[in-house]
């Protein structure tokens, strides 16, 4: 038997600078005297980000869920909106927090983004906008959904979350669609310990992102709309500078991890793979989503969860529950039978994939799931061949 690992392996891990080159830049922050509210170094790590991302129309938040929630507040989006149910939580909070109805539709079941099928029939005179989420990091069908937003005269609002790095034909994923979501959460392949941050078409529509993070101020005694805080501060900002520096090698590092999981796992009977990506895609390696066959694999996705844990492996079910399928969300009316969702939901497995993961752990944690299927499957065989 293969031996559990000594300790917990996660899901996820954040990457941390060296110790040392922080506590270098925290003396900055020493000096300055200045730990939030527009300080110098959230304003440097806003340029750096407007270079990486190839636009001036960037705006940094205390966390991707409030960028999000105020995106939506600053470009006016009522009504209804056309959305997943398979995603992280905050996507629909967002809408909530708007007062916006959502409405929920299927994913297809390649990458799990939202089908524009789906999406089109579901238009009604009451849609302002599609929000779309490129989960796991992989892009949504980017030109099919603008050209449904274009002739339905819809704003396309991504939550890219999960898609820092993400590049469609050599574009920066956040150059896609009328405003887009990025998360800098620890447990994202890029942090800043929390973070967030928008990417935005509509230069003019900047300065109301700032007042709706900063109270609505425009100077010491106007303010001009009822914002909130949402401010990213100093210490956030030199951990997003500094990560930013390294965030090829983790891409690349999470690359590899992730080829040794497709070549190990790919001829194992019950567990499900997702196709290569176009290649056009500059994918980030996000997540290693698998899916799991419970008749082929001998054992369901979630006792393949627990038996894990006896390894001291601990993967996640993302997204298990559907979103719609919280008690906060039953009430929502759902047209459409989101089967495609509903078996994602039930199948689906992330694997721990972090830039800290050792090659060596990898191929051990391949070999673990290899040893539970091949178990199961000799159990199953030798029941059968007690009934005969
Ligand atoms: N939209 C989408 C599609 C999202 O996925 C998210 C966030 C958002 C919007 C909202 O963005 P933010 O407001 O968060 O910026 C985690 C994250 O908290 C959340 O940010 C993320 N999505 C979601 C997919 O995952 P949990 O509840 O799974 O986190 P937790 O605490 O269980 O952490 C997972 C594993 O990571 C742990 O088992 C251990 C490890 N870990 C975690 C932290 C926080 C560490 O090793 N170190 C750490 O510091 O939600």
């Amino acid at each position: 038997m293969i031996k559990p690992f000594k300790k917990p392996i996660y899901v996820a891990r954040p990457f941390l600078p060296n110790l040392d080159d922080f506590s270098e830049g925290l003396k900055e922050i020493w000096d300055n005297h200045w730990l939030t509210n527009k300080g110098p170094i959230v304003q440097r790590f806003g340029q750096e980000l407007s270079n990486y991302f190839e636009t001036d129309n960037v705006c940094l938040f205390t966390n991707g869920t409030l960028a999000l929630q105020i995106g939506l507040q600053g470009m006016g989006i009522a009504g209804e909106v056309i959305t997943t149910p398979f995603t992280f939580v905050a996507t629909t909070h967002s809408l909530f927090w708007n007062k916006i109805r959502p409405v929920f539709v299927d994913i297809e079941p390649d990458f799990y983004t939202l089908d524009p099928e789906k999406v089109e029939a579901a238009i009604t005179p009451w849609t302002t906008a599609i929000l779309a989420v490129h989960v796991f990091g992989y892009p949504c069908k980017v030109n099919v959904l603008a050209d449904i937003a274009r002739r339905h005269n819809l704003k396309l609002i991504y939550d890219a979350a999960h898609a820092f790095g993400v590049r469609v034909g050599n574009k920066p994923i956040g150059l896609f669609g009328d405003m887009s979501m990025f998360s800098f959460h620890a447990t994202k392949l890029y942090h800043s310990i929390e973070g967030g941050m928008l990417t935005f078409q509509d230069s003019g529509i900047k300065s109301i992102f700032d007042y709706l993070k900063n109270f609505g101020f425009e100077s010491e005694v106007e303010v001009v709309m009822p914002g909130t805080n949402a401010k990213m501060n100093e210490m956030q900002a030199l951990m997003g500078s500094m990560v930013l520096e390294h965030v090829n090698e983790i891409i690349e590092k999470r690359r590899q991890i992730t080829a040794i999981y497709r070549e190990k796992l790919e001829a194992v009977s019950g567990i499900y793979l997702r196709p290569e990506l176009p290649k056009d895609i500059g994918y980030n390696y996000a997540y290693m989503p698998v899916e799991v066959d419970e008749k082929e694999f001998g054992m369901s996705r979630d006792q393949f969860y627990e038996k894990l844990k006896e390894y001291n492996i601990y993967s996640r079910r993302y997204f298990y529950p559907l979103v719609c399928d919280f008690a906060c969300y039953k009430s929502v009316a759902i047209k459409d039978p989101l089967t495609v969702a509903r078996k994602a939901g039930e199948r689906i497995l992330t694997l721990p994939i972090y830039y800290d993961l050792a090659l060596d752990d990898v191929q051990r944690i391949c070999d673990i799931i290899i040893a539970i299927g091949s178990k199961q499957a000799n159990h199953q065989s030798s029941e059968l061949a007690a009934k005969v």
